[in-house]
């Protein structure tokens, strides 16, 4: 190891150990935290239904050009492995529906099989990593019309019902090989773009929808359901039948867990308030870590104060096992390994950060209404030598620096991506 990554390591760990934080436990933690990356960063949510998949329709939209997308399924695996091993500490996979091992054949979303998921299980045992599943009610001809589960038109209705029941069986059978809990995530892109007077009908199909989809329970060690609510989409801005409100009493009724992707809110709205809003009352959050600019809500999550925030209140709330920690960006205009690194470390970075805190010295300022010193600690906390730690971090996960990685993926799109 560089020994100036060391000797830094070493000045920061006496003055986290003057507040009580032991550096080494820190980071035997954040490495084991599992944060699931989506396979979708890699293709622009192509998927491998047919050659050439692009994202259509249905309220997201991937924008980008960059050559060198990955094309099938081994290039997207040579992909992941690529940016895994630029991540440090412990991953999962968050997987799409579309994304099947299909072999090249036609096959309809409403007869999908844990069989086409196979491969996938058998990659990730090699890595030694758990999966999460996501059904996919977007890019298909029956989405068209802007209603999914919650379509007036029966015939739309049952098409996705079945897929999404599939989806929960594959969610099954994927957590009961690997040994390790499958989150399956329900998101639909179910709006319209302009005035709509049966809001009312349109929730109620949905929720008609959802009880029929979880009419059958599956062993908690291996499958959890999921809800993820949208603020708006390109297509869907004036009304979204999935909304926050929607989600979060249907998941407090059933006992479902809320996905908080952080770019499906307004701008003001903050995530991080949300969780200890909602934790008293729902069984657990998913995180779909994105960044938000303007009206768009999947840029590559970079170290803002919000990111930071989000994890300090998981930290702070002690509910790390209650929040699952997931990715969801897709940028097409830069290299896409490159993103997906970007976006993990960011991710990890917060963390970091976050369980670093000598959060019982801000409490006690808080509980002996000590309040400029619980501020003016906080800002203290900010120029901590954290970075010294994290270059720490990565070096004893064999994983280059914040510097030395981008070098890999200027390689990589040299030898590997450029020549698709
Ligand atoms: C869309 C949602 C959803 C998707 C993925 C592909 O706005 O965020 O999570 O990004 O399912
Ligand atoms: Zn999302």
């Amino acid at each position: 190891m560089n020994i100036k990554v060391k000797q830094a390591y070493n000045l920061a760990k006496e003055q986290y150990t003057k507040y009580g934080i032991d550096t080494d436990k820190v980071l035997d933690r954040l490495t084991n935290i599992p944060i699931s990356i989506h396979c979708w960063q890699g293709d622009d949510v192509g998927g491998f239904e047919t050659a050439d998949a692009v994202l259509s329709g249905g309220g997201i939209l991937s924008t980008g050009r960059h050559p060198g997308k990955a094309r099938n399924i081994s290039e997207l695996r040579s992909d992941i492995e690529k940016a895994f091993s630029l991540i440090p500490g412990k991953k999962k996979l968050n997987l799409h529906a579309i994304y099947g091992d299909f072999k090249g054949k036609a096959v309809s979303r409403d007869e999908v099989l844990p069989e086409h998921f196979s491969s996938w299980i058998s990659w990730a045992k090699e890595l030694g990593m758990g999966l999460d599943f996501n059904p996919s009610l977007f890019s298909h001809p029956l989405a068209d019309s802007g209603y999914t589960l919650a379509s007036s038109d029966e015939k739309v209705r049952k098409f996705w019902i079945e897929h999404v029941k599939r989806c929960r069986e594959i969610s099954n059978h994927i957590g009961k090989h690997l040994g390790s809990t499958c989150i399956c995530n329900i998101w639909i892109p179910d709006g319209s773009k302009d005035l709509t007077v049966s809001r009312l009908r349109h929730r109620e199909i949905l929720k008609n929808s959802l009880d029929e989809i979880f009419a059958i329970d599956y062993p908690e060690e291996n499958m959890l359901d999921a809800l993820e609510c949208k603020l708006f989409g390109i297509g869907s801005e004036s009304y979204v039948v999935g909304s926050h409100e929607f989600y979060l009493s249907y998941a407090v009724k059933t006992g479902k867990i809320v996905t908080f992707d952080t770019g499906h809110f307004h701008p003001t709205e903050l995530v991080s308030d949300k969780l200890s809003a909602v934790l008293p009352f729902v069984k657990a959050v998913m995180l779909h870590v994105s960044r938000g600019v303007r009206w768009d809500s999947d840029h590559v999550p970079i170290l803002t104060e919000e990111l930071m925030a989000i994890m300090e209140e998981i930290v702070r709330a002690d509910a790390l096992s209650r929040v699952h920690i997931a990715t969801d960006f897709f940028d097409g205009s830069i290299n896409r390994i490159g993103a997906w690194v970007i976006g993990a470390r960011a991710v990890l970075k917060a963390l970091l950060f976050a369980l670093l805190e000598p959060a019982n010295i801000l409490k006690d300022y808080e509980d002996s209404g000590n309040l400029f010193a619980r501020l003016g600690f906080a800002e203290a906390l900010k120029s901590m030598p954290y970075g010294a730690v994290w270059d720490y971090c990565c070096k004893t996960s064999e994983i280059p620096d914040d510097v030395e990685w981008m070098d890999e993926v200027l390689k990589y799109e040299k030898e590997v991506t450029s020549r698709r």
